[in-house]
């Protein structure tokens, strides 16, 4: 007899529901009637370009972050990398009728590039750069700081291609008294005000004449997603993110300091001299951040998985540094009291994250807490617990830590 509780549900509707778990329902003619699938209720919301799986920290602006054991492949997918917008992005962006403008008062010439000029008329590089925001980790700080509460996922690394800043600033001719670099992107201020920009920030004109200083428009060897800055960005390593300008419509070289939005106050500077937490500190004790910390990240296995104690457990992760590269990365199961060593892979380039493994063994059942500690060529480490206190809540580079339960 047919059974009447199930209604025979339309090949249509399988078919769309199967898109946007994207995968096939293996059994899909036997869903109960009226019954919703478990992982559709379990997705976010979606935005485009970006998996479901990210973790939304708010949705004007878009800022989104990729869970730790997502990070876990050697680049990060497109779809997983995090977004963080200050602003409203730019609609209908016509890549063939994109242009680049290069001026500001330390430039030789003022000249406008088309995106197929500078495709055709400068030499093109890639580069795997790790891009991390100043605020990752702000969700720590004690007491807490404003802003996006990042946990450890507004960083990734991706293969970025295009061409060196410097090509294209010494084609329009810098002149001997240029000291900065400042960004404008298409993006529009939140108020909506089209006399405010969302944030137009830069870096020291040393930095900007790296040789993997870069203007890309592609993300492994794909357009870049729009939200990260379709159809062309700055890409600056080893510096916060917010140097990297999205939506790239203009760069100006300056004879000072850039002064435009988010360059000045308290914006992605911190305390010049350490201070106490929860300190009130004066402007212009405030320095610009500059080089990031050395840092790692844990991506295998996932927070709170559980092992037998016969068992080894694998963990995997990837350290990166603004130094040259990273030389030494360690383990501990001990709340840091000893370090064991990982095996460590070199570096593709300046600013690539590299990858760490080990197999961990558990001395008995119970709670432990696996934690990473990378070194780099300077010395440099990541320290076991808060680094220094910031009112913004910037550059925390705390070893990660996942729980383990051991059965
Ligand atoms: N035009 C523009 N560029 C921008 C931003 C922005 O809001 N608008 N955000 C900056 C900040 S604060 C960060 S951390 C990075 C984030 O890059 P992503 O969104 O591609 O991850 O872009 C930077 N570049
Ligand atoms: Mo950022």
């Amino acid at each position: 007899m047919i059974n009447n509780r199930r209604k025979f549900i339309k090949q249509s509707l399988l078919a769309s529901l199967a898109t946007s778990l994207g995968s096939n329902i293996v059994f899909g003619k036997n869903i109960p009637f009226g019954m919703e699938l478990v992982g559709l209720s379990e997705t976010t919301s979606s935005f485009p370009g970006k998996s479901e799986l990210l973790s939304v920290l708010n949705d004007r602006p878009i800022n989104i972050e990729t869970p730790a054991h997502l990070l876990n492949d050697k680049l990060t997918p497109n779809d997983l990398f995090f977004v963080r917008n200050n602003g409203i992005p730019p609609v209908n962006i016509d890549p063939n009728k994109w242009s680049l403008e290069i001026s500001g008062e330390s430039a030789a010439s003022n000249k406008t590039y088309s995106l197929n000029e500078l495709k055709s008329n400068f030499e093109n590089i890639s580069y795997n750069i790790t891009l991390e925001c100043g605020g990752n980790g702000r969700k720590e700080f004690n007491p807490p700081a404003k802003g996006n509460q990042w946990t450890t996922g507004a960083v990734g690394c991706v293969k970025w291609t295009g061409v060196r800043l410097k090509d294209v600033l010494n084609d329009v001719g810098i002149k001997s008294d240029a000291v900065y670099i400042g960004y404008y992107g298409a993006d529009s201020h939140l108020s909506g005000s089209p006399d405010k920009d969302a944030i137009s920030r830069g870096v020291p004109i040393a930095k900007a004449l790296e040789k993997e200083s870069m203007i890309a428009w592609a993300m492994n060897d794909q357009d870049i997603p729009l939200l990260n800055g379709h159809p062309l960005r700055l890409v600056f390593g080893g510096y916060p993110a917010s140097c990297s300008g999205k939506w790239l419509k203009k760069i100006v070289i300056r004879d000072q300091v850039h002064d435009g939005q988010k360059m000045k106050g308290s914006s992605y500077r911190t305390p010049c001299k350490p201070v106490a937490p929860g300190a009130k500190v004066n402007e212009e004790d405030m320095c610009i951040i500059e080089n990031m910390p050395v840092k790692s990240l844990i991506s295998y296995p996932k927070t709170g998985a559980t092992i037998n104690l016969d068992q080894q457990l694998p963990i995997a992760g990837h350290a990166w540094t603004s130094s040259k590269e990273i030389t030494k990365m360690e383990y501990s199961i001990d709340f840091g009291m000893n370090w064991l060593a990982c095996r460590l892979s070199k570096s593709d380039n300046k600013y690539a994250w590299q990858h760490f493994e080990a197999e961990v063994n558990f001395p008995e059942k119970g709670y432990y807490e696996v934690w990473a500690r990378a070194t780099d060529i300077d010395g440099n480490t990541q320290p076991m617990l808060l680094p220094g206190w910031n009112p913004k809540g910037y550059l925390n580079n705390a070893c990660h830590r996942i729980a383990i339960k051991v059965l």
